[in-house]
């Protein structure tokens, strides 16, 4: 039997397994990747990650085995039927962004929910389209398949489906196209129902801290530059997602201000092009390592 320690399950392989485990490394946990290809530890805390399919992660949750779990919210969804096994979603991650659709061939004549109703559509996300129809009052067949729904369509098995779409080109190569939305996506910090085990409670709050931080830091940056007091208001109200700029004086120069402010969102050259125009000197966007 292996030490006690705080468990989170990601996926083995596919879409969010390299991501998961990335996210995992930036929080300072320095993951070892032993013999054991199902089970990594964590060399600088007593963190132990399980490999698995991501199917079986909001169980594993659920049920305790695994403290926290790192899954798309899709999968999650599907999952949670039992109330008291549901896992809690803790917070979203930023990548693995999808969406759950309904589609049709193009052409088809959508006004709403109520077009799908009395026709069969199918799916691999059976409970969440169920929900769906529930909540609009629709009538219609769920067909559920294990993959390749994308082609139900022209094989005559329904009229529509419902899948995850991401950039839109496997609709667009099957001659579908996306109606409705199910669920919006991406990938979820999932909790154990009950709790983490109560000796890991302190380092599982620090670990979502840490994560927190990192969301936050991606894409944000640091900019720096100068600007003229006249033109003070005009230049902090260009800077992007900056809530209080800190505004510093210059040495020796009663005219001119020193700006810092963290940005949230990308600075493109656009925004450094007006900064310019707007009397800014010696502007400076540095990349943000840690945020807490
Ligand atoms: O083996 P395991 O069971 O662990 O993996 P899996 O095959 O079930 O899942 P995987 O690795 O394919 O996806 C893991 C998660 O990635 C999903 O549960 C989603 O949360 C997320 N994700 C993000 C996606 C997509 N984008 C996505 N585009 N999952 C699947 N797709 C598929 C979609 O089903 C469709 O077939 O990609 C196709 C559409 O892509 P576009 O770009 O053509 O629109
Ligand atoms: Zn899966």
């Amino acid at each position: 039997m292996s030490a006690p320690a705080l468990r989170i399950a990601v996926q083995k392989s596919g879409r969010l397994a390299e991501k998961s485990l990335e996210l995992i490394e930036a929080a300072g946990f320095r993951i070892m990747k032993g013999a054991n290809d199902l089970l990594y530890r964590v060399e600088n805390a007593p963190i132990d990650i399980l490999r698995v399919r991501d199917d079986d992660i909001p169980t594993f949750v659920g049920d305790g085995v695994a403290d926290f779990g790192i899954v798309g919210r899709n999968v999650l969804a599907e999952a949670v039927e039992d109330g008291a096994r549901a896992p809690v979603e803790a917070m979203a991650l930023g990548f693995g962004r999808c969406t759950l659709k309904i589609a049709a061939p193009i052409g088809f004549k959508y006004a709403n929910a109520h077009s799908l109703a009395g026709l069969r559509i199918a799916t691999t996300y059976p409970r969440s389209l169920k929900r769906f129809l529930e909540a609009h009052g629709v009538q219609a067949e769920i067909l559920t398949m294990r993959g390749a729904v994308e082609v139900a369509p022209r094989l005559h098995l329904a009229q529509a489906i419902c899948d995850l779409v991401s950039t839109g080109a496997t609709l667009e190569a099957n001659g579908l196209e996306a109606l409705d939305t199910v669920l919006e996506s991406e990938a979820v910090l999932i909790r154990a129902p009950k709790g983490v085990q109560a000796q890991f409670a302190a380092l599982g709050e620090s670990m979502i801290a840490r994560f927190k931080g990192v969301a936050a830091s991606r894409g944000a940056k640091y900019i720096m530059m100068n600007a003229p007091r006249a033109r003070l208001a005009e230049i902090t109200a260009i800077l992007p997602g900056a809530d209080a700029p800190t505004i510093t004086p210059l040495a020796g120069r009663e005219d001119v201000l020193a700006v810092h402010a963290v940005c949230q969102e990308s600075v493109f050259w656009e925004t450094l092009e007006r900064l310019k125009e707007a009397g800014a000197s010696a502007i400076l966007v540095l990349p943000i390592e840690k945020m807490m």
